[in-house]
């Protein structure tokens, strides 16, 4: 199956993987303290992410780690949109906008963002009917609870089969209103609602997640699935991240939201090297 991502005059061809870099603009972001809290640090990680072989700019005004506070909507407006306008205007990357409220939704749309990233599926008032009055893509991430409640007690009955009907209801919902399914991105939501076994367990069988016919995006960038595993703090997290986007990669993921984009547009392309070595060996 054929993925091209077209949006506002921008392509992006999803036959290999493709690298969405993370820009935290919270504070109290988990992984990196909220250093790129400010328009003039966020461009700099721009262009640094795009000579790194960036596809896509994750811009993200509200914490979503395990407990994080919720963040008042004005807030939110006030760390994404000036960074939106700014890296619009210099920039020709394609940007996403990580958000889970209708209303950052509908402003960031008037600055032509590319992509909704949203947690929490377009389930919070408002957000499908936002979304249904536009084309643009849009990430629709499984979460078991809320950001706060999340990691209490994940119970599933089959995670993979959960997974696989919470994606179906929510594509039926989003069909409802009238948005095109050609237009969704699937994430299976590592660390959201998960155990560890359970994370490990669906990145084993992300694969399985194709039978809907549309691109997968995984995030497993510095999560407590590597820290919790290794036993390693956030900086100490790179060598398990690189090993996740590629087992992810692997498995047919489209999209790598990651922290650390130079490390794993070099991981990919040693995989693709290893993937078109195999191919050439088959015809000789
Ligand atoms: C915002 N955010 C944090 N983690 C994420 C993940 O794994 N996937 C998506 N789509 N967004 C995420």
């Amino acid at each position: 199956m054929q993925h091209i991502l077209n949006v506002n005059n921008k392509t992006l061809d999803l036959a290999s993987p493709q690298v969405m870099g993370i820009v935290n603009l919270t504070p109290d972001s988990f992984s990196d303290g909220g250093k790129f809290n400010s328009i003039d640090n966020a461009l700099a990680q721009v262009e640094q992410m795009l000579s790194d072989g960036v596809s896509i700019i994750d811009l993200g005004g509200e914490s979503t780690r395990p407990g994080a506070p919720d963040v008042a909507e004005s807030e939110e407006l006030n760390r994404v949109i000036p960074v939106l306008k700014a890296i619009k205007k210099r920039f020709a990357v394609m940007v996403s906008v990580d958000t889970s409220k209708a209303g950052v939704m509908a402003e960031a749309l008037n600055y032509d963002v590319d992509i909704i990233n949203d947690v929490c599926a377009l389930k919070n008032e408002g957000c499908l009917e936002v979304v249904s009055q536009t084309d643009i893509p849009v990430c629709l991430m499984h979460m078991q609870g809320s950001p706060r409640t999340m990691q209490k007690q994940p119970t599933y009955h089959d995670i993979i089969e959960d997974i696989k009907t919470f994606f179906h209801q929510r594509i039926n919902a989003c069909q409802q209103v009238g948005i095109d399914k050609q237009r969704l991105i699937l994430d299976v939501g590592f660390g959201f609602g998960k155990t560890l076994t359970q994370n490990y367990h669906l990145l084993a069988n992300l694969s399985q997640f194709h039978e809907f016919k549309l691109p997968l995006l995984s995030g497993t960038s510095r999560k407590s699935m590597i820290g919790n595993l290794l036993n390693c703090d956030v900086e100490q997290r790179l060598a398990g991240s690189l090993t996740t986007a590629i087992i992810a990669a692997q498995q047919g993921a489209q999209i790598l939201r990651v922290h650390d984009v130079k490390e794993t547009v070099d991981a990919l392309k040693v995989l693709q090297a290893t993937t078109d070595n195999k191919l050439l060996s088959k015809e000789n």
